[in-house]
């Protein structure tokens, strides 16, 4: 009697394990981060289950760096995330989109090589109070131990990122990464407590008439931005906006369009982090052969950050709409 065949089942621990066994010189320090990550999405994904019950929702009635309200989950994501990254050994400096400073954690300039992780623990936060999707948001960078305040390594563009990834707390919850070699993607099995592996190499599809901005900012966009909401709309594009980044850009990820935060009166630079948003999810989407600028040619990537908490304008997604978004950009009165 033949067996039926068994489709491989891989968490991400054996996953992380796999992929180091195929570097013979891998330490396994960057495997042991990417586990802390893992551990904490668990954790948090834990706290937005049960929000409801715990009377965990609403905000502490404090701002954070940002000048904007902190919800309780906020704080509890961060300080998850803050304790379990702290307990590894290869982690120099954690920053997060909720501490003023990032944090230094070992500054030794000799030893073992470690990184800078840096993360936005819940984003989309206020769509917790609606039962609406939240995530969390991770890049780690090489620690530069050349820089001459230590705090400085966490200054690095985008395209030194090691490793960036989400964690989408939506209907199921659901881990998509890459170390710059393909996208992964893994889904949470609460049954079991284990992220299993539903996807490897994914790639986003190169066009789809689908464009994802708060259209209520868009008297205040630049022309450009207007003219090609204007096109879009003549050729019968669609709208969908959830108004959390990761839930916006896991649909674009699988579905394809183009997801834009613009210049607006009151956020002139955009709203979205540079370090902790824009970068991470750059280096997804271009991993998975979209595209992710901040103006006509300039990659996100490519944007030399001076300051931790600076905001970029992003426009991301499907190669195809990416360009075309820029096209208007560059036309007259862009
Ligand atoms: P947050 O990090 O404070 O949660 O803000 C980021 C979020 C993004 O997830 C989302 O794309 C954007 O803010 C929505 O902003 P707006 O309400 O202005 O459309
Ligand atoms: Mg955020």
């Amino acid at each position: 009697m033949s067996l039926p065949e068994i489709r491989e089942i891989t968490t991400l621990q054996a996953h992380i394990l796999k992929q180091e066994q195929r570097h013979p010189g891998a330490t396994g320090t960057l495997s042991w981060i990417l586990s802390a990550l893992s551990i904490s999405a668990k954790m948090i994904a834990a706290q937005v289950r049960r929000a409801r019950l715990e009377d965990v929702l609403g905000t502490v009635g404090q701002e954070n760096v940002q000048g904007e309200q902190q919800q309780k989950l906020d704080v509890i994501a961060n300080e998850i995330l803050l304790r379990t990254l702290g307990s590894r050994e290869g982690v120099a400096i954690v920053a997060s989109e909720e501490n003023e400073q990032p944090v230094i954690l070992r500054d030794d300039r000799q030893g073992e090589r470690r990184y800078c992780v840096l993360f936005d623990p819940l984003d989309g936060s206020s769509n917790l109070d609606v039962c609406g999707g939240v995530g969390t948001i991770f890049s780690i960078l090489r620690h530069d131990r050349r820089s001459e305040h230590t705090e400085d390594s966490v200054l690095q563009p985008g395209r030194q990122q090691v490793a960036a990834g989400y964690v989408l707390y939506g209907s199921s919850t659901v881990l998509v990464m890459t170390v710059g070699r393909g996208v992964d993607m893994f889904v949470l099995d609460p049954a079991i407590g284990a992220f299993i592996h539903v996807a490897s190499r994914l790639r986003i599809p190169e066009r789809n008439a689908h464009y994802s901005v708060n259209e209520g900012n868009r008297l205040s966009f630049p022309a450009g931005y207007q003219r090609y909401l204007h096109w879009a709309q003549e050729q019968g594009y669609s709208s969908r906006y959830a108004g959390a980044m990761v839930a916006d850009l896991h649909r674009i990820l699988l579905k394809g369009g183009v997801f834009l935060y613009p210049p607006t009166a009151k956020a002139p630079e955009g709203k979205l982090r540079l370090m902790y948003e824009a970068n991470p999810m750059a280096m997804l989407i271009e991993q998975a052969g979209g595209a992710a600028i901040c103006a006509p040619g300039e990659r996100i990537l490519d944007r030399q950050p001076d300051d931790i908490h600076q905001r970029v304008p992003v426009i991301i997604g499907s190669a195809e709409e990416v360009a075309r978004v820029s096209d208007c950009l560059q036309t007259e009165d862009g």
